[in-house]
C-alpha cells in the first residue's frame, strides 16, 4: 500500500516550513511514530471502564472520576492540530477527541497559590508545565485518535497532551493516571534526565543545555529544591 511518496512528503515539509507551520530543527512524518520508555508489562489495562483519573493538588475540590463521568459531565471535543517530538519528527493535522484539560481544572478551583500542573501516568511517568500551557485551547485529556480508539502504545485507554502546538510531546503524558496542580515547580521525568525544563518548540527548548544547565541539580535547584 502506497501512502505518500518520498517526494510527496518532502513537498509537504516544504510548503509547512514556508507557511511557518514547521518549527525550527523539525521535519515531517506521514507514520506515527512510538515513543515509550516504559516496558509493555508496565502499561495500564486498555480498557475504559477501569479508567480512573485523580484530580488533586493546591485545589479547592480534589476529585475523583470515571470515563463516564468525563464524558457526562464535560464538553466532549473534536480538535485537530499538529505535534511535534524533541526527536525531531512533526506530524501535521492530527485528530484527537476528548475534553479539555481547562475544563477539568475548573471543577476543581485551582487556589491563588496554583502555578504548574504535573500529570503522572500510571507508571510513574510524570511531566511538568506551568498552569498557563494547561489551560490552552489544545490541551486536552484524549482517548481517541483519528477516529478510532487510542491504541495502548499511544498511551491508551487516555492520556493527556497538553499545548502540543508550543509544547514539545514528551509533556504529554500517555497513560495518563492524575493532574496534580502545584505551587512550586517539580522537574518531570525527562526534564530530570536532561530535556528542557520549558520545552517550547519555537525556541529550541530540547536539552538542559540549551537553557544553560549543565547538570541535574542545577535543574532541580532552578525548580526550586535546595
Ligand atoms: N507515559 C509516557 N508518556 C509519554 C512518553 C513516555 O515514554 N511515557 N513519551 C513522551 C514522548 S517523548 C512523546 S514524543 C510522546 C509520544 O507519543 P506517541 O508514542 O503516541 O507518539 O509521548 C510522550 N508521553
Ligand atoms: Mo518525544
Amino acid at each position: 500500500m502506497k501512502i505518500f511518496g518520498r517526494s510527496e512528503r518532502r513537498a509537504r515539509e516544504r510548503e509547512a516550513r514556508a507557511s511557518g507551520r514547521l518549527p525550527p530543527g523539525q521535519s515531517l512524518t506521514e507514520k506515527y511514530p512510538v515513543l515509550t520508555y516504559e516496558s509493555q508489562r508496565e502499561w495500564p489495562p486498555n480498557d475504559l471502564s477501569q479508567w480512573r483519573l485523580d484530580v488533586t493538588g493546591v485545589v479547592k475540590h480534589s476529585f475523583q472520576l470515571d470515563f463516564q463521568t468525563l464524558t457526562r459531565e464535560f464538553d466532549v471535543v473534536d480538535l485537530a492540530f499538529d505535534i511535534h517530538c524533541v526527536t525531531r519528527w512533526s506530524k501535521l493535522d492530527t485528530k484527537w477527541k476528548g475534553v479539555r484539560v481547562r475544563d477539568v481544572l475548573a471543577r476543581a478551583a485551582p487556589e491563588p497559590s496554583a502555578r504548574f500542573l504535573i500529570t503522572h501516568s500510571t507508571t510513574g511517568y510524570t511531566a511538568n508545565v506551568p498552569l498557563e500551557h494547561a489551560l490552552a485551547e489544545t490541551s486536552l485529556i484524549t482517548w481517541e485518535y483519528a477516529g478510532q480508539p487510542l491504541a495502548p502504545e499511544h498511551g491508551g485507554p487516555v492520556r493527556a497532551i497538553i499545548d502540543p502546538e508550543t509544547l514539545y510531546l514528551w509533556k504529554s503524558a500517555k497513560f495518563l493516571r492524575s493532574l496534580e496542580v502545584t505551587a512550586e515547580d517539580n522537574p518531570g521525568f525527562w526534564e530530570r534526565l536532561g530535556y528542557h525544563n520549558g520545552g517550547n518548540i519555537w525556541a529550541e527548548e530540547r536539552f538542559w543545555e540549551d537553557s544553560g544547565l549543565q547538570t541535574r541539580r542545577q535543574v532541580m535547584r532552578r525548580a526550586g529544591e535546595p
